[in-house]
């Protein structure tokens, strides 16, 4: 459904009302609430609930905020008579993990993944220049089936709770925004920009627009580029086709320059509809064993992130992104992924402006059963490779193949968007994995139109030679923890000669592809000092990430490095997590452990580009 995908604009013809705010809310633990009316009727005991957030963190007793299963949220929505003429669609960027949607008592539309956008029609079931009753049921439990993979388990007296298959909390409601919109009956249904050839003086793009109209339309669409002061540059007529830009000014990193692209349907002098969305005009290439953007190669510095920050939750706050981005700018970064989820669009559009270089990460976390979460990880829970088990992979790959869908749809555009991560730390040990991961990379440069270079994260437990995907990767990226997971403490020179024989291996069984480390950490509590250092001291800290960086700068084919992770984030609870991950080398307030000054010492010393 691609409008869905199009991030909402107000323009000539289109409007938007924000439904954010306070929601009435019920968890719904006997899972009765359609039973009872509740998609119909006001809940009979609402508590109020802010959108966006996650709902956890909010309440002071713990089953709340461990609630797993069925929530309602409810609001009163006023639809203006003057909008009965076109489309009237509510969006909610993100429902997690999974919603149904009901106007007025009338089921409008399900959507499974939690963190890519979805629309619901209005119109069949709106009472026009009146209030009308929204109703969402949000369910947040984890499943064999569901990305991020997890389990229930039913406490003793009958409480079911999540037991996730990875290592952040599973914050989950609608932790993001949800907004009203208004769209013409005859309306751009999607648009798609690609850059197609850059030159000295010229570029070309080539372009597509997408409308609910029949063909005949087709030769009233019009697409008008405007540079950043405003000024067009270039206007052409049709659905599709090239648009060429004299003198271009290129997207690089940390020296983005974006233009926007308006598109419009026309009937003579009558815009019947418009829509626009911001482009950067940039290449992005694997060559030479280099990452390239405009083919120049470049080195990434940055990290691997969460959204995440106190009493929030996951919920998208404008706040603490900006912050993200002013202590990742101050660092010295180009770049992050977005472990390990889908993060917020106006997270990429701040990426887009600031030039960073995103490796777009799709919800695939958790693929290896072996590990289950950390806590089962310690109890060396038996060996279950989750490809070997047909009936788990087999629907998991329809979920997974339209996560990707809806992944690309959304963030196809984004000139910071310059890689897909299509796993976090899959079990690749199994030759049964082949077959699944094949088709996920295939799937994904089919519909890309971009073609952007595909990857995954590859786990310690199948490092070198145990890995039987690698050959799909078009760069590779390693999450390693020799020195913390793997012989830590006073064993840590082991760790060194560990992971410099592995990069050996590597060399020689992948010799033409580029490497990025997209993890590496040790937890810290922040404030801990000991010399000489021990374990979750700063000082430790430090000395681990001096000895990667030592390891990273004997290989030129290494060319990137994203340690984990940004900023303390929560998990599960476990006796390996103090109040969560603290692998942050800032803190979860965004303050420095000694860490971030080591980082932003080194990362200002290395250029974006190496050449
Ligand atoms: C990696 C995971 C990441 C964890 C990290 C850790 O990709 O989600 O948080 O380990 O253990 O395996 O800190």
């Amino acid at each position: 459904m691609p409008f869905d995908s199009l991030y909402p604009r107000i323009t000539k013809t289109r409007r938007i009302q924000s439904l954010d705010g306070m929601w009435d809310f019920m968890f719904d633990p006997a899972k009765q609430g359609q039973e009872n009316g509740w998609h119909r009727v006001a809940l009979p005991q609402p508590v109020q609930m802010p959108v966006p957030s996650s709902f956890a963190d909010l309440f002071t007793d713990k089953m709340s905020r461990e609630f797993c299963g069925d929530m309602w949220y409810q609001t009163m929505v006023f639809v203006p008579g003057e909008w009965r003429d076109g489309n009237v669609d509510v969006r909610f960027d993100a429902a997690t993990h999974r919603a149904e949607v009901y106007l007025n008592g009338e089921f409008l539309v399900s959507h499974e993944g939690g963190f890519t956008p979805f629309c619901a029609h209005l119109n069949s079931a709106v009472k026009w220049n009146d209030w009308n009753v929204l109703s969402v049921k949000v369910n947040n439990e984890l499943s064999m089936q569901s990305l991020p993979l997890g389990i229930t388990k039913t406490l003793r007296n009958g409480t079911p709770i999540n037991l996730p298959y990875f290592d952040f909390f599973n914050y989950s409601g609608l932790q993001r925004s949800v907004r009203m919109l208004y769209t013409p009956a005859t309306r751009i249904e999607d648009l798609i920009v690609v850059t197609k050839e850059v030159e000295a003086d010229r570029a070309v793009l080539s372009y597509k627009v997408e409308t609910n109209a029949d063909a005949a339309v087709d030769t009233c669409v019009e697409v008008v580029v405007l540079d950043e002061d405003g000024s067009e540059v270039a206007r052409v007529q049709g659905a599709s086709g090239d648009i060429e830009i004299s003198s271009p000014r290129l997207w690089n990193l940390r020296d983005a320059y974006l233009y926007t692209v308006s598109a419009r349907i026309v009937d003579g002098d009558e815009i019947v509809d418009e829509y626009f969305d911001t482009i950067g005009i940039r290449t992005v290439s694997i060559e030479d064993r280099k990452i390239k953007v405009n083919g120049r190669p470049i080195y990434l510095k940055g990290f691997g992130r969460h959204e995440d920050s106190p009493m929030r939750g996951r919920g998208f706050d404008p706040v603490t992104a900006k912050r993200d981005f002013e202590i990742m700018k101050w660092m010295g970064c180009n770049s992050f992924r977005t472990s390990h989820y889908p993060y917020a669009e106006e997270e990429l559009y701040l990426a887009d402006r600031e030039g960073f270089f995103v490796i777009d990460e799709v919800a695939a976390v958790g693929m290896l059963i072996s590990t289950t979460n950390y806590e089962a990880a310690t109890q060396k829970a038996e060996k279950v490779t989750l490809f070997d088990a047909p009936d788990i992979a087999g629907p998991m790959l329809k979920t997974h193949l339209k996560a990707i869908d809806e992944l690309v749809a959304r963030d196809k555009n984004h000139a910071s968007v310059c890689a897909w991560s299509l796993f976090n730390e899959p079990d690749f040990s199994s030759k049964n994995a082949v077959p699944y991961a094949t088709e996920i990379f295939e799937h994904t440069h089919e519909i890309d139109p971009q073609n952007r270079p595909c990857s995954y994260s590859n786990v310690t437990r199948c490092r070198a030679g145990i890995d039987v995907c690698t050959h799909l990767a078009d760069f590779m990226m390693l999450n390693r923890y020799d020195g913390w997971y793997v012989s830590p403490g006073p064993e840590i020179s082991d760790a060194y000669e560990i992971l410099i024989e592995e990069l050996h291996k590597w060399e020689t069984l992948e010799p033409n592809k580029p490497f990025v480390f997209t993890e590496y950490g040790c937890d810290t509590v922040s404030g801990v000092h000991k010399l000489p250092s021990v374990m979750w001291s700063e000082d430790y800290q430090r000395e681990y990430f001096e000895l990667q960086h030592k390891i990273f700068d004997q290989f030129d084919w290494i060319v990137g490095e994203q340690p984990w992770n940004l900023c303390d984030f929560q998990t599960v609870e476990g006796r390996g997590r103090v109040d969560g991950n603290k692998k942050g080398a800032f803190t979860r307030d965004r303050q420095p452990k000694a860490v971030a000054y080591v980082l932003r010492d080194r990362w200002l010393s290395i250029p974006d580009y190496t050449d």
